[in-house]
Order: C-alpha cells, then structure tokens, then sequence
C-alpha cells in the first residue's frame, strides 16, 4: 500500500445519549454506593464498556436470582418487562433503570395501545433484550415481525385495528419495507407517534451511508451482540461499499482486508468508546492510510438527565449530579 491510503470517518458515530447515561449511572453508582453493583444483563452491549466496569467492581449477571438480597441492581440501557420489575420488588431489591428513554417511549406506547385492545406488530429481533421487554408490556397484544418475509404470517382480529411499533435500532430501510408489506395487508395500519428508531441509528445510518458510497472497506467497530453495530455493516454494504466488517477493536482486523483499499470508512456503533475508533485510526496510519477526514451528516446534542433514583441519592451527598 502506498501513502495514499485516506481513512473517511463517519460522524454522527459511537456513544448516544442513552449509552452515555447508562455508563455514568453505572460509574458513579459505584463512586456512591461502592462496590459490588450488579447490573442485569450487559449495560450497554460493547465487551469493552463490560470489561472496563467489571475491573471497577460491577457484576453483570443474567437474572435477578443472581443478586444477592439487600443489594443494588441496576438494569440496563435495552429496558426490562414489569415482570422484571415486580420480581425486583418482590424481592425488596433496591433498584436504578437505567433504561434509555427512548425504548421508555416505546414501552409507553406498547401499554396505551394494549389499553385501546389494538393488535401491535412490533417489529424486531427475537431474543434482543429490547424486544423481550417491549413484548413484556402486553404479551398478548404483540406479536414479533423480524423482517419483510415475516409478514405473510401475521394473523390479527380486526385487520382495522393494528399498529406497529418497532424496536429502536433496526435498518431504517428494512424497517420501512417491512411497515409498507404490513399497509399492503392493513390498509388501516396505524403507525408510532414518532419514530421508534432512534434518533441516534439513524444518523449512524445515513452517515455511513454517504462514507460507505465513497470507500472500497467499511470497518464498524462494535460488539456481535450490538444490533445497532451489526445493522451499520448491512446499510454499508447496501450502499456500496465492497466489503464492510464489524470488530470489537484495531486487534480484529485483518490485513488482507486492505488489499487493493485506498479508501477506508470507519464508524462506530452507539455503545461503543470512541478510543476503540481512535486504535483503530492508528492501527490504520501504520499501515499506509495516515489521512483522516471526517464526514459529518449532523450534529448531535442531546443528554439525558441521570435516573431519578441516582440523583435524589447524589443530590443527598452533594455530589456532582450530571
Ligand atoms: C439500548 C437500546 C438501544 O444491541 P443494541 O444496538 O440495541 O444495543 P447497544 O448497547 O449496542 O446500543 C445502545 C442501545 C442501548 N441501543
Ligand atoms: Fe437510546 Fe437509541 Fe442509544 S434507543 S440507548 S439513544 S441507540
């Protein structure tokens, strides 16, 4: 490779709101309470954010019958059913949800349209941990459609009173698909008040997109497990790049991917920190790619504030409540 190799870096990429605010309240519940804090299930889905809060004293486990009693449970960003919620007081667990708010948002619209006895199609992966909490809110009003095919198999009770919701990280362009076959069969489809992807995968999309349209390799650093890591890597071969893989960091990549590459996209998925993107940038410049430009589709702002629960308990200590 000669040193003409440019590295085309997406922006919007990495941690979103709801990762960020995920991590802090794991963070600074240990400053707070100390170690040990268990979390259900990985807080965010990146191995190296797991790793990094491990070291510092969290244990993640996969059910409450894990946690000890009299202990603090914190439950992560992908959202639980009220069945988790009741085990947890049930069991007089002392609990922060770290739920992003916008799979909050989903949630709430799962319940108001079981409530008005609609049949909701949420549109989904089986298995996700998202999904087994939106499901949870009215079991037997949801019924789960993983991808346009899936549609032929829906059966509702009044083909006039269905809605779809969906979960926050899919492709938005499958998603549309999907949504269009259902109108196909429900003329009368009702739709989310607002989007249920978030605001933060699709602008990772349309980023990468536009990255991936100008570079032969796309690289997306993010976990296996990171449906929104996993979702960049198909909208980035979608739109034309050659080839486009996912790894967890620089240490997964393989050389023979840059054959004949002189221009490489890289982005990152919304749990993943922004120092695996940056090893991945230096990993790249010793290898013949030293010019780094970044491409940026929009700006992001948005923070949310720290579970209720953390902050009345850090207000009470003073400490600083971000
Ligand atoms: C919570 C909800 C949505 O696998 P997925 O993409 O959902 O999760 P992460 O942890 O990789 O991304 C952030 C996130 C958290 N997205
Ligand atoms: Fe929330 Fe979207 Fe991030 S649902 S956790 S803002 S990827």
């Amino acid at each position: 490779m000669t040193a003409e190799g440019r590295v085309l870096l997406a922006a919007p990429r990495g941690y979103c709101a709801g990762v960020d605010r995920a991590v802090v309240t794991v963070e600074k519940a240990l400053d707070h309470y100390g170690p040990p804090v268990y979390v259900r299930k990985q807080i965010v889905h990146n191995r190296h954010v797991v790793e990094t809060l491990e070291k510092r004293g969290a244990i993640f486990v996969e059910e409450l019958d894990e946690v000890p009693e009299d202990a603090l449970v914190v439950f992560s960003a992908h959202g639980v059913s009220p069945a988790v919620q009741t085990e947890a007081a049930e069991r007089g667990l002392r609990t922060i949800d770290a739920t992003c708010p916008l799979v909050t948002k989903v949630h709430n619209e799962a319940r108001r349209f079981a409530k008005d006895d609609l049949d909701i199609v949420l549109i989904g992966h089986e298995g996700h941990e998202e999904v087994e909490g939106t499901s949870g809110e009215a079991p037997e009003h949801i019924q789960l459609v993983q991808n346009p095919a899936d549609v032929e198999n829906v059966e509702v009770r009044d083909p006039s009173r269905v809605v779809w919701l969906s979960q926050t990280t899919l492709s938005v362009d499958e998603t549309y698909e999907t949504v269009d076959r259902l109108r196909d069969r429900f003329p009368d489809l009702m739709s989310p008040p607002s989007d249920d992807i978030c605001y933060a995968t699709q602008n990772r999309q349309v980023a990468i997109k536009e990255v991936a349209a100008e570079s032969e390799l796309v690289l997306v650093v993010g976990s296996a497990n990171s449906s929104n890591s996993v979702r960049l890597v198909e909208v980035a071969l979608e739109a034309g790049a050659d080839a486009a893989y996912r790894v967890d960091s620089a240490s997964e990549i393989d050389e023979s991917w840059l054959e004949g590459v002189s221009t490489v996209g890289l982005t990152s998925g919304a749990s993943v920190p922004e120092e695996l993107v940056s090893g991945v940038v230096g990993w790249l410049a010793e290898r013949g790619y030293p010019h780094v430009e970044e491409h940026r589709t929009t700006e992001e702002s948005l923070i949310f504030s720290l579970p209720r629960e953390l902050r009345k308990d850090l207000k009470g200590s003073n400490a600083a409540v971000s």
